[in-house]
């Protein structure tokens, strides 16, 4: 009998520890892993899914970390929360990929003020001092910008199309860096360009819904543009919906198009001719992040800026193997 009810009683146990979620470790096991607390901007883009899973598979539990990761929904109230949160939590690291670059201040104070380095991935933070963040890791925002705009005027004047340029601007989230840079290099090129004209600037929040809405909108009681700059991928697939609904043509010899991040799906538009030019941002930023970790964690200074390798595309530069190899 006694035999028996011992028996129950560990399968009963078994069966229970089951169905808990966590099953706390052993004080060993706690501490040989990492823990890094990620808040994440949101998951509005097809390049942020990719920076997400960059960064899940850089920061796994097979290569020694423990992630816990949020998602703000674009929305930098939730970011303070999350930090806020993993400060309570008492993780080793902080990375941070903030929505905005303003407003960090009171937050990375606390973070240091606990002793929790804090990593920047993405856009950047406008704070007084530096030193508020150990490292960033992201993209050259406006040089790839500047870029595309080269390849914009050197198109059109190989078109013969350099007067009257009517330019339809679909911008990202108000005050990110990828906004920020984007738009100046667009507006930089404006001025540059006598013939150059920004027919109308529309906030698509980096969403295709959103770029969708606002530019069947604008197409409704508006000629259709020369050129589409849009800022993301997704929103140049908004972009296209309202082109296609309007029955406006786009591509070779139509309206052209011109996107940043290249994803995939954007990469396969471009080979078709559909999308003139896309200026990539490599969202892979998990493999930089776990190194600076690694750095840190040997007591190392690692560098404080550190850029990822973009190129531009267009159909002629397009290879079948790039699109083939291309992870998001
Ligand atoms: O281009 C866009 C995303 O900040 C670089 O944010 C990032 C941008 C990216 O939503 O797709």
């Amino acid at each position: 009998m006694k035999r028996l009810a011992l028996v129950i009683c560990a399968l009963m146990l078994s069966f229970l520890s089951g169905c808990m979620p966590y099953v706390r470790q052993t004080p060993e096991e706690e501490t040989t892993l990492i823990t890094v607390g990620f808040s994440q901007v949101g998951a509005e883009s097809d390049w942020r899914v990719a920076n997400t899973e960059s960064m899940r598979e850089s920061l796994s539990e097979e290569n020694g970390f423990e992630l816990l990761y949020d998602n703000a929904r674009q929305k930098q109230e939730n970011q303070f929360k999350a930090i806020r949160t993993f400060i309570q939590q008492d993780v080793d690291y902080i990375v941070l990929a903030p929505v905005t670059e303003t407003g960090w201040e009171s937050v990375l104070e606390e973070a240091r003020a606990a002793g929790i380095p804090v990593i920047i991935v993405d856009r950047q933070v406008e704070v007084d001092d530096p030193s508020l963040y150990t490292s960033w890791v992201g993209s050259n925002f406006r040089k790839t910008a500047d870029a595309a705009i080269e390849w914009l005027s050197g198109q059109l004047k190989a078109d013969g199309r350099e007067d009257a340029v009517q330019i339809l601007h679909l911008q990202g989230t108000p005050g990110s860096t990828a906004q920020l840079q984007r738009s100046a290099a667009l507006e930089a090129g404006v001025a540059a360009h006598a013939g150059w004209t920004i027919a109308a600037q529309l906030n698509g929040d980096f969403t295709q819904a959103k770029a969708y809405e606002e530019t069947i909108a604008y197409l409704r009681s508006n000629p259709a543009p020369d050129v589409v700059y849009c800022e993301n991928d997704n929103m140049c697939f908004g972009v296209m919906q309202a082109l296609d609904e309007r029955g406006v043509a786009y591509g070779d010899g139509g309206v052209t198009l011109i996107s940043f991040d290249a994803g995939r799906t954007a990469l396969s538009y471009c080979k078709d001719g559909k999308i003139g030019l896309c200026a990539e941002c490599n969202p892979l930023h998990g493999p930089r992040v776990r190194a600076l970790i690694e750095q840190l964690a040997r007591g190392e200074t690692p560098e404080k800026l550190s850029y990822m390798p973009e190129a531009l595309f267009t159909a002629g530069t397009l290879t079948a193997e790039l699109l083939e190899s291309r992870v998001y």
